[in-house]
């Protein structure tokens, strides 16, 4: 009796699951699917996915459908929705795709848009200091700020896709910049004629995207699906498309993408199987050699055909996943986070596998690394995003020399060839509001600027010659902040919405050691 009482009530939890997530469904279809698309995988809103909402979960999410977004198309539904269909539509947005949808080469293709009002330039059309540009991405209403980096002038300021993410990549003489959104839009902008240029959409959940070496092609970092796309930087075509797996055949996502400048390649963090990939930018690559097979035919081991020249593709195995990477200054040897968050792993590049282990507890960030010289001797630093503190690591010998104890975890860190410091943010925790400034001689703290109390202060970037460091206050109604970069004082404070990264073109073609890459 007992049983079957038990049976009947877990069948009508079971029908009333089933019942609230159709109902939900029915909600989507019915308020959503107009702008978000049919499938969730965005239309002229962005996807309604996990891997795309990123942070925004559950009560945030019903939040946003209660009330709306400002400055965007997005409508208040609280008072055409009741509570309870805004947390069931919140939850069924929070629940993943059932399967890994597709998006072809057709499918991008058929993205491209161009911006009619856009005509070539063969040189500024401003008087400022070209390399000197700033751009600040403004999360807050999805727009990207052009400064200049003498005066800080706003040169302009345009729309960008949804949700923009991770640095975005200039052509090599800094003409063009490439910004991409975890929609997996990239949008190329002129920053000489000061406009857009067109747009097309690269993957359906991208991570971020990487430039070649000669500014050719621009390689867009998928979750999903799981490839990676390369595309041409002039036009915007598609040049190739890796479907993403191991040489079983098991399929990952890509957690990122990088160039590799004294290799001429592009370096891939591949989130799901043990291995990285590095594909050749030169059209001149030596054959890849991929493996050898026992030929029965020719009763001897052949080697696995082997892929040359331009996109031609290496494989390293390695004992674990590494999905966030450092490289020393040579691109000889890459520093990769392992899984569980409590060590890193160091990989030779030319020999093609891992050389040194180290113990890194607290989940070290090793993409926002940075390094520089301490005693003659390399140094990189990274934070952590579990633990209060900065790793300082030796490029020699990779052994972890000093930990510094900070006010809380940290997120970036930067630094600039003419700088004695290095400025690391808490972005977590009650001081997030806290900025470190540190020597990069002694490895003490020399001072902590709060400018704005209970903000979150984050994320620095220096000026080409480094006289000034300029700090976001990462809030809707927040600002950034330039401070000279010797005396630490501030000189001034512009209003922006949400700033968060900012990239200065100088020292991003230039590669600058105090910057991640
Ligand atoms: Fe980022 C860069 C991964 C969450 C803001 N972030 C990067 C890069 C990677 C990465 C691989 C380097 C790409 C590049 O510049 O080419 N980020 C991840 C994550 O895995 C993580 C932890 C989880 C996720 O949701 O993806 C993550 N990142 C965030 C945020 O929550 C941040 C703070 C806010 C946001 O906009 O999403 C954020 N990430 C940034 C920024 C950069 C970045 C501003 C560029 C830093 C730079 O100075 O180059």
């Amino acid at each position: 009796m007992i049983l079957r009482i038990a049976l009947l009530s877990l069948l009508v939890l079971g029908s009333t699951i089933v019942h609230a997530q159709s109902d939900a469904k029915q909600l989507y279809d019915a308020h959503c699917a107009a702008c978000h698309g049919a499938e969730r995988l965005g239309g002229t809103g962005p996807a309604l996915i996990p891997d795309t909402l990123s942070r925004m979960r559950g009560p945030v999410l019903a939040k946003v459908i209660s009330e709306g977004r400002a400055s965007t198309q997005m409508p208040a539904f609280a008072d055409k929705l009741s509570q309870d269909d805004i947390t069931a539509l919140a939850d069924f947005l929070g629940k993943p795709l059932a399967s890994i949808p597709s998006w072809t080469e057709a499918d991008i293709t058929a993205s491209r848009s161009f911006n009619a009002d856009y005509k070539a330039v063969t040189s500024p059309t401003f008087k400022a200091d070209p390399l000197n540009i700033f751009l600040v991405v403004e999360t807050g209403d999805h727009h990207v700020s052009v400064l200049d980096g003498d005066t800080f002038d706003r040169l302009d300021r345009f729309a960008t896709p949804f949700a923009v993410h991770g640095g975005p990549k200039f052509s090599p003489d800094g003409h063009f910049v490439f910004i991409m959104s975890r929609d997996g839009w990239v949008q190329k902008y002129d920053i000489w004629a000061l406009k857009e240029v067109g747009r097309v959409r690269a993957g359906l959940n991208a991570r971020n995207i990487a430039m070649s070496k000669d500014g050719k092609w621009l390689a867009v970092a998928n979750y999903l699906p799981h490839t990676l796309t390369i595309l041409n930087s002039e036009d915007l075509s598609v040049a190739r498309i890796f479907d993403v797996a191991d040489r079983t055949g098991v399929t990952s996502r890509v957690s990122a993408v990088y160039q590799a400048p004294t290799r001429n390649s592009f370096v891939l963090a591949l989130k799901d199987v043990a291995e990285i990939w590095e594909i050749s930018t030169d059209p001149n690559a030596e054959p890849v050699l991929e493996g050898y097979v026992h030929s029965h035919e020719k009763g001897m081991v052949e080697a696995i055909p082997s892929s040359q020249g331009l996109f031609a593709r290496r494989r390293i195995a390695i004992s674990q996943p590494l999905d966030d990477f450092f490289f020393d200054p040579e691109y000889r040897n890459l520093i990769g986070a392992a899984r569980d968050g409590n060590k890193a792993v160091v990989v030779n590049l030319i020999v093609g596998r891992e050389i040194a282990e180290l113990p890194l507890p607290g989940m070290p960030h090793l993409g926002s690394g940075i390094s520089w010289m301490r005693d003659g001797k390399r140094v990189m630093a990274t934070p952590h995003l579990k633990e209060a503190k900065l790793s300082i690591i030796s490029v020699d010998d990779w052994s972890v020399v000093a930990t510094i104890p900070t006010e809380g975890p940290g997120f970036f860190l930067r630094s600039h060839e003419s700088s004695p410091y290095v400025w690391a943010d808490v972005f977590f925790g009650p001081n997030k509001n806290a900025m470190h400034v540190i020597d990069k001689q002694s490895l003490q703290i020399v001072k902590t600027l709060r400018p704005v109390p209970g903000a979150t202060v984050a994320h620095v970037e220096f000026d080409r010659y480094g006289r000034h460091a300029v700090v976001s206050v990462w809030e809707d109604d927040g600002a950034i902040i330039i401070y000279d970069a010797k005396t630490l004082e501030e000189v001034r404070r512009i209003p922006m919405r949400k700033p968060s990264g900012k990239y200065n073109v100088f020292n991003k073609i230039t590669f600058s050691e105090g910057t991640s890459h």
